[in-house]
């Protein structure tokens, strides 16, 4: 078999660049480990930022999102028994983010590849990099040359792996992971809510006006069967239920999961004709919900880059791929590590707690704070 760019993973990262390249009538073919119900499934992030709700419009992607996605102009940091609103109308006009839930996103992009008739192929558990001299893949006891391998199999896929000893590696863990939790209730807030408390943070957001997920801060070797649905609610009420006024609603459990949180970047994100985008290249801590986000940028470049390539010849965008996605990657990783390490309970002394309360007090007073994080949280412009 030959095709021209070969896509390793049907996660958003794939399957956007799958769209994005086939409708410059370039030829890819998607393989993917999980099954299509799998990657259907999946609840992970929730929060598109203006920049990748645009993307999917633009491309084509946006009718269910527009009409079932909501639009937030602001949310909450929940200290000190007060919420203080980062408002985004008033901070970043015209800018504002979408809660989707991720496994939507990915339901309307498999749809809409399946309908331009890219080759997606699921239950594929074998993909091999054959080689990159003259690449292609294995899988199946098939063989798939191709001109381009993007590896888009997130973190612990085969892409990174392949070319290790080509790169650096920039690692921070943390001492906590989050317990998430998906309810069938309604959200008590209209806005999501970022409550650092003295048990720990705590994340309220939602999925639809009957759905509502949550996040709490959690030793790191939880699991998640360690937590009855009474204890949960009893600590999300705890964490939340620190102003006046707010009571949180409680309703059936349908899923509790954790997530580790872990800063990582792998560099350069091109080695010859490999291409890695998304987690397989870089994770963040979700506290900045920039994961996703992180990952549709990267495609975006590399649409344009591959589309260069092969319209005009030109490997101008292609040579300069990894240092244009690093630049918005580094930018992310430091926003997502100063919201990890501003709301989180650390085993720190006294002295760090006191500089964590005025840093968020200074967040909560200064409009200058309050902007940076307005401004990153919704997505600084593209490069391009
Ligand atoms: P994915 O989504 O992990 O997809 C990779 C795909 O590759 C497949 N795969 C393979 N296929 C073939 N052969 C192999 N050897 C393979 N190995 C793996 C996998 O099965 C999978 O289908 O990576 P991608 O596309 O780069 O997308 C990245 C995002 O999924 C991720 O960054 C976000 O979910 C992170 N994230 C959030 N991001 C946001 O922007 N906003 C948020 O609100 C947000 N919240 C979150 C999050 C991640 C979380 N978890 C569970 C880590 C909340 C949580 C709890
Ligand atoms: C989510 O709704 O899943 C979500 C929202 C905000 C975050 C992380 C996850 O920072």
């Amino acid at each position: 078999m030959k095709t021209r760019v070969a896509i390793i993973g049907a996660g958003p990262a794939g399957l956007l660049l799958a769209h994005l390249l086939s409708a410059k009538g370039i030829d890819v073919v998607v393989l993917e480990r999980r099954s299509r119900e799998h990657c259907e499934s999946r609840v992970r992030a929730g929060v598109l930022e203006q920049g990748t709700v645009d993307t999917l419009v633009e491309a084509g992607l946006g009718e269910r999102m527009l009409a079932e996605g909501h639009v937030h102009h602001g949310i909450e940091l929940r200290f000190g028994g007060a919420g203080h609103r980062i408002a985004f109308e008033d901070l970043v006009p015209g800018r504002a983010i979408t809660v989707y839930g991720q496994q939507e996103v990915v339901k309307d992009l498999i749809a809409a590849n399946l309908a331009a008739g890219v080759d997606l192929r699921f239950d594929v558990d074998d993909v091999a990099i054959g080689g990159l001299d003259r690449p292609h893949l294995t899988f199946g006891g098939q063989r798939l040359d191709c001109d381009f391998i993007a590896g888009c199999d997130g973190f612990h896929g085969i892409s990174r792996a392949a070319v290790a000893a080509h790169l650096d590696v920039f690692e921070k863990t943390y001492p906590f992971a989050w317990l998430g939790v998906l309810a069938d209730v309604a959200p008590s807030a209209p806005e999501l809510i970022y409550a650092a408390s003295e048990r720990g943070f705590s994340l309220h957001s939602m999925r639809s006006d009957s759905v509502s997920r949550f996040y709490l801060q959690v030793p790191p070797d939880t699991r998640p069967e360690d937590w009855s649905e009474d204890a949960i609610w009893a600590e999300l009420k705890a964490r939340h239920e620190t102003v006046p006024g707010f009571t949180l609603a409680t309703g059936p459990i349908t899923q509790v999961d954790v997530a580790a949180m872990r800063s990582f970047v792998a560099e350069p994100m091109r080695v010859g004709p490999l291409l890695l985008a998304g987690d397989a290249a870089h994770i963040v801590p979700p506290t900045g919900a920039k994961g996703l986000n992180l990952a549709v940028a990267d495609v975006r470049v590399l649409a344009r880059a591959l589309g260069e390539h092969y319209r005009s010849g030109s490997d101008e965008l292609l040579d300069a791929y990894s240092a244009t996605c690093l630049r918005r990657v580094w930018r992310a990783q430091h926003f997502s590590w100063w919201m990890t390490t501003l709301l989180h309970r650390f085993e720190s002394d006294d002295y760090d707690r006191r500089l964590q309360r005025s840093h968020l007090d200074y967040v909560a007073r200064s409009r200058a704070q309050a902007t940076a994080l307005a401004e990153n949280y919704v997505g600084l412009p593209y490069d391009d």
